[in-house]
């Protein structure tokens, strides 16, 4: 199984006005920290990273599945509800549902956005991975693809559109490196940082799965496996909770 890490290289907080004591938490209270806080609302979470977990023959299988997906559900660029804001990352879905966002909001919806037609369902590979490493007892919904050429970011925000906030979500990376960003589940607390390089997977669940999260920013020319360069990742979810087993 994965191994829970926490990652090295921590920033102070981006949010001038969220630096406070820690909340006391863990192996090491401080003493008089204030009590009022969630613990560890303000401090990264402990997550899942299995660095390197795909071989260079698993990634180009991989990679094969994204270039199907995409052949049948073109990636568009979604834009920020109400101001209509482009994303400067690119996206598809593939699953029963599929993750959009435009002006009308963010939702899931069973087609994409402009062939209206149904997402292409989710490559044997994802599934087998998805199974392996949550051992959720029910099969993913959604897998979200992300195309960062290497000026795309995406700015921290919390994944929180799913009904099923207890399943874990698993997230793959495919090209360069990206440099993510990972903070508590309050705006403006701590964040740290972990690069994401090609073959890495990562997996959020308990007290990661409402943190804030983003990409600060793709290493250009760090990997060679995309020959158009940039980073595909693939972000799997449960979006309903299971009928048997508790969501
Ligand atoms: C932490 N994608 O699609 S993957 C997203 O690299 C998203 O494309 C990023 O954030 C990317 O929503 C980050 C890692 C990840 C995915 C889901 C998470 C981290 C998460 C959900 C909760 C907390
Ligand atoms: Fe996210």
């Amino acid at each position: 199984m994965l191994r829970p890490v926490r990652a090295a290289a921590d920033r102070p907080a981006s949010h001038p006005k969220a630096s406070r004591p820690k909340a006391p938490h863990g192996a090491a209270p401080l003493v008089g920290a204030p009590r009022i806080e969630t613990p560890a609302a303000h401090a990264p979470p402990r997550v899942r990273y299995r660095p390197g977990l795909l071989d260079a023959p698993a990634q180009a299988a991989l990679l094969q599945a994204v270039r199907d997906v995409i052949a049948a559900a073109p990636l568009y660029r979604p834009a920020m509800p109400r101001t209509g804001a482009p994303f400067s990352v690119m996206m598809t879905n593939a699953g029963p549902l599929g993750w959009v966002a435009d002006r009308g909001g963010y939702r899931y919806q069973p087609t994409h956005p402009l062939t209206g037609k149904p997402w292409p369902p989710i490559p044997a590979p994802v599934l087998a991975l998805w199974h392996e490493l949550t051992g959720y007892p029910a099969p993913p919904e959604a897998c979200l693809v992300n195309y960062y050429a290497a000026d795309a970011r995406m700015g921290l925000h919390q994944d929180r559109d799913e009904q099923a906030l207890a399943a874990p979500v698993l997230s793959l990376s495919l090209g360069d490196t990206a440099i993510f960003r990972i903070g508590g589940t309050a705006r403006g607390g701590r964040t740290r940082s972990l690069r994401l390089a090609s073959g890495d997977a990562i997996l959020l669940e308990e007290e990661s799965r409402l943190a804030f999260h983003g990409i600060d920013r793709i290493l250009g020319g760090s990997s060679r496996l995309l020959a158009e360069g940039g980073r595909f990742n693939l972000t799997i979810r449960r979006v309903t909770p299971p009928h048997r087993a508790g969501a």
